[in-house]
């Protein structure tokens, strides 16, 4: 009978590409708040190892709809006006995928907005006209490299030369 191989797990340096079904069973939580009249997504960028689990919960402080999409990961929920939303996952590809707005929202769209020829009015990308592509940030996943440690270990060998 074998065994159970103890698998360790070391992050590398760089960001790969490999699937992977491993779960780290570490649990991460972010909240991503849709900033309002901004056009912008704070943080902006989320860093995990691969296979952690991931809870993201979506705030909007608009008035209006956006969205929240991860193309790598399926994911695409409408995010309602003034509403949260919640998208619970396993990271199971390493890489950096873009997060974004799936929803037609130009700063320029909507006279409502009560914005100068389309402009945002605050934040970093004030003085620019921003739609839902700009409005985005990147998902990082660290990959996991799996090292078998199945090996026995010598200083632990069992002996019985004492009996007795
Ligand atoms: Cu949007």
């Amino acid at each position: 009978m074998v065994g159970i191989v103890v698998a360790g797990v070391l992050y590398k340096e760089f960001i790969g590409s490999s699937g992977s079904t491993l779960e780290t069973g570490v649990v991460k939580e972010f909240t991503i708040v849709s900033k309002k009249l901004e056009w912008r997504f704070e943080p902006a960028s989320i860093e995990i190892n691969q296979g952690d689990r991931v809870k993201l919960t979506i705030v909007n402080e608009d008035n209006f709809d956006h969205g929240f999409a991860i193309n790598a990961l399926g994911i695409d929920q409408r995010l309602p006006a003034n509403g949260t939303i919640t998208e619970e996952f396993v990271a199971r590809k390493s890489g950096v995928f873009q997060f974004y707005c799936s929803v037609s929202c130009s700063s320029s769209d909507n006279s409502s907005f009560n914005l100068e020829d389309g402009f945002v009015q605050t934040g970093p990308d004030a003085g620019t006209v921003q739609g839902h592509f700009d409005h985005l940030g990147e998902f990082i996943v660290r990959a996991l490299e799996v090292l078998g440690l199945g090996e026995d270990d010598p200083d632990h060998v069992h002996d019985d030369t004492h009996a007795h």
